[in-house]
């Protein structure tokens, strides 16, 4: 059998950062995201046809080190449906990966999908939003479109780690307009800065005891369209989980110096303009700001001004992954 899926990146109002579980990748606390458009991945699988695994991403044949991060995952896939043999993986993302948008979080969600489907699996919402998560933590929340909250769940199998999704994409018509700051690749991948965080930041445990509030507030600032109220939390966010993994040692430091020229222009546009605009960042230099549709262009001529950076990229709430080929 063979499945084609898409699904689209997410971006995190209130972060991820911690694990209280290895192996079965789960978050040391919850999160709320946006899933985020046009931009997507799409990921198709065919079983039984090869004898090996194989990943073709963007065209290119993938390393046995990638490819065998997939067959990890693939295996949980097989131990679901015994008769999936080896599989041939080709996904592609239509945006750069050096963006800052976790293509991680695009990818495992149309690989959970597409490779579920494949396999002759139907599973159901929770238990492919938990396969996503074994892929990657924001992955599982890039299963449902629009607003996700992520739960951290409590149980030792981490069956109640799964996203769920609180508003769908039409809900609040938001803006995102991504300033990168580098075609850099970043240094330190996610999962190494969030384990280093946690086993050497003194701040950590702050930063954990701030992320359930803040889901809390956040929720509700998208429930009542409060976008002042989701620019104070979601901004405290970012910094908070940020401040926890600099204060790591090695301090893990993702900012580089136009980041912080765009956090000030982003304060100032809001404190000093007026104007209808947060930031939040992610593990990488680049500055994800939000807006609403009546300031898109005016924010994105500032942020185009500013030196260093290399250009904008304009999202919106986008709809859950799907299946779009199904080929028995
Ligand atoms: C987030 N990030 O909530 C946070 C904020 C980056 C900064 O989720 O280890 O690639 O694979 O579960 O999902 C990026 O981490 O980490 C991430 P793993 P993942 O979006």
């Amino acid at each position: 059998m063979i499945a084609t899926a898409i699904a689209h990146p997410n971006i995190a109002l209130v972060k991820y950062w911690g694990k209280r579980e290895h192996s079965l990748n789960l978050p040391a606390a919850g999160s709320l995201s946006v899933t985020l458009g046009p931009m997507c991945t799409r990921t198709r699988v065919s079983f039984g046809v090869a004898e090996r695994d194989s990943f073709v991403l963007n065209g290119i044949a993938q390393s046995e080190k990638e490819t065998a991060r997939i067959s990890r995952f693939l295996d949980l896939i097989r131990a679901m449906a015994p008769r999936a043999g080896f599989a041939t993986v080709e996904s592609s993302n239509d945006f750069p990966t050096a963006a800052g948008l976790a293509s991680s979080s695009s990818g495992f969600a149309a690989l959970a999908l597409a490779a579920s489907h494949a396999a002759g699996l139907d599973l159901d919402h929770a238990t492919l939003s938990v396969l996503a998560r074994r892929g990657s933590g924001s992955a599982a929340r890039s299963i449902d479109g629009g607003f996700v909250r992520m739960a951290a769940g409590i149980k030792l199998d981490g069956t109640d780690a799964f996203a769920t999704p609180i508003f769908g994409p039409e809900h609040w018509n938001l803006h995102v307009v991504i300033a990168v700051t580098t075609e850099k690749s970043k240094d330190v991948p996610s999962t190494d800065g969030m384990n280093l965080t946690q086993r050497t930041s003194p701040y950590f445990g702050a930063w954990i005891g701030t992320v359930e509030p803040a889901i809390e507030t956040a929720s509700a600032a998208i429930a009542a369209r409060d976008f002042e109220r989701l620019a104070e939390v979601a901004e405290a966010s970012a910094l908070q989980m940020h401040a926890s993994a600099m204060a790591a040692v090695p301090g893990v430091i993702y900012f580089n110096g136009t980041t912080i020229d765009v956090v000030h222009a982003v304060r100032a546009m809001r404190v000093r303009d007026g104007l209808p605009v947060f930031f939040t960042i992610d593990a990488g230099p680049h500055v994800k700001v939000f807006t609403l549709a009546d300031s898109v262009a005016e924010v994105t001529r500032r942020l185009t001004e500013i030196p260093g950076v290399v250009r904008t990229i304009h999202a919106t709430p986008a709809p859950a992954a799907r299946i779009v080929e199904r080929v028995a």
